[in-house]
């Protein structure tokens, strides 16, 4: 597989690579979120680049079940001068956004990749990030954050999350965007049962096969909750293991809040494999 571009880097993905989760939200699921301080956001990218990670994932909406959106505004004053801040550290800095507005003033900061959990579906998404060399990192969600998780419904979940996919894919492609710019998440937990996420992990092989990296974040998530009944605080094991399983079922990049552990946990898989 080619290299996957990524604004001004490319990545070699023939080995499994960290993407740290940093997240300035309010609300966040794990109970991460930083709520806008920017001091501790840099405290927290700076011990993630020690342990080890690959890409910075910045965050300013949280996307939680039951969440709510934040003002564009309010995500852009907190994500710009964090990008602005960590633009020498070395690796690609990822932002976590929906909104067309937030890409645009995202990548004008410096940004390298969009992950867009919606998949670039917003009016005006595809626009935004065409042109240039961001990396864009493709999500597939059945629903919207706040009811996503009520009553979602698939005939063949793998199916069906590889179909969106590849459609959202050939929208990115008809707008000029160069493949090796694109990355696949089938989104796990976003408006998916347990067995549907079961099935989806098993299946990402099949997903693989579409011919594009994946990304893949299980970290902390509520199918370890249901797998092992911790809470969420109590799930950094669980994310080690599912994280090494993501990557023995073909995962390129693995998104995580614990990069020290993950880290570890891929050396060994790696001098074992
Ligand atoms: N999961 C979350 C947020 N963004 N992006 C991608 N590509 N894949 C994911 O699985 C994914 C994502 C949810 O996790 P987190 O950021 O920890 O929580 P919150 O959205 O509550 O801030």
């Amino acid at each position: 597989m080619p290299n996957f571009v990524c604004g001004r880097f490319e990545l070699d993905l023939t080995q499994p690579r960290i993407m740290a989760i940093i997240n300035v939200t309010d609300d966040s699921f794990s109970g991460d979120g930083l709520r806008g301080n920017l001091d501790g956001a840099l405290n927290k990218a700076e011990r993630a680049l020690a342990e080890g990670a690959d890409i910075l994932d910045l965050g300013a909406e949280s996307t939680r079940p039951g969440s709510d959106p934040v003002p564009e505004q309010q995500e852009i004053d907190r994500l710009v001068p964090l990008i602005e801040a960590l633009q020498g550290c070395g690796v690609p800095l990822s932002v976590d956004t929906l909104k067309p507005s937030v890409m645009r003033a995202a990548l004008a900061a410096g940004a390298d990749l969009i992950n867009d959990v919606n998949g670039f579906r917003a009016e005006g998404a595809v626009e935004a990030v065409a042109a240039g060399t961001a990396g864009l990192c493709v999500m597939h969600m059945q629903g919207e954050p706040r009811t996503m998780q009520q009553a979602p419904q698939y005939a063949n979940v793998v199916d069906e999350v590889g179909a969106f996919l590849v459609q959202r894919t050939e929208v990115l492609l008809r707008a000029g965007v160069r493949r090796e710019r694109v990355l696949l998440d089938p989104g796990f937990g976003f408006g998916k049962s347990t067995e549907h996420n079961l099935a989806l992990v098993r299946g990402l092989g099949a997903l693989r096969d579409l011919g594009y990296p994946l990304l893949v974040g299980l970290s902390r998530k509520s199918l370890l909750g249901a797998i092992t009944g911790k809470p969420v605080e109590a799930r950094g094991p669980a994310s080690v293991a599912a994280a090494l399983m993501a990557v023995q079922y073909g995962a390129a990049i693995v998104r995580v809040h614990d990069v020290a552990p993950t880290r570890d946990a891929l050396a060994v898989w790696q001098a074992m494999s």
